[in-house]
């Protein structure tokens, strides 16, 4: 935990610049929060919020690039896990970005994704290499927020 914080710091030390609020990985036009601590989808949503963000939510080609990008700063192997705001929470295999409830149009999952996998798996989560992944929203990972870039506070949807 210690080196993760440590890794944390000097990562956003490398790359971060005064458009983003401190703590946050600029990529483009964007501004990613990599948390320190893990918690459950509903956790990670909350935590989001509490400082006027939400979990990222890779709609568009440019968007998932980004991600994609800012993944690339990230240690560790590329099966690394971190939430994101995707879920098929509400009806089974009908994927929403949770902000606005707006169908998921554009497919970036990994092989054999989304399995929904053992008693379910209905929140979507993407690995250090930027492909989605379809989880339990009951496990406890790291987890991804956005906010708008250049200060506005506006929350990017
Ligand atoms: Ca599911
Ligand atoms: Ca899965």
């Amino acid at each position: 935990m210690l080196f993760a914080v440590i890794l944390c710091v000097l990562l956003f030390a490398g790359h971060s610049h005064g458009s983003c609020p401190a703590g946050y990985l600029v990529e483009g036009e964007f501004c990613f929060f990599f948390s320190e601590i893990t918690g459950t989808w509903a956790e990670a949503n909350s935590y989001c919020r509490t400082f006027n963000a939400v979990l990222f939510e890779p709609n568009t080609e440019d968007r998932q690039t980004a991600l994609a990008k800012a993944l690339q700063h990230v240690s560790g192997p590329n099966g690394r896990e971190f939430f994101i705001g995707g879920s098929d929470f509400f009806i089974e295999n009908q994927w929403i970005w949770s902000t606005e409830q707006n169908p998921i149009t554009i497919s970036h999952w990994s092989p054999g994704n989304p399995s929904d996998s053992n008693i379910g798996e209905d929140c979507m989560a993407v690995v250090k290499a930027g492909q989605w992944n379809d989880i339990a929203c009951d496990r406890k990972l790291e987890f991804i927020c956005e906010r708008g870039a250049f200060g506005s506070g506006d929350i990017i949807g």
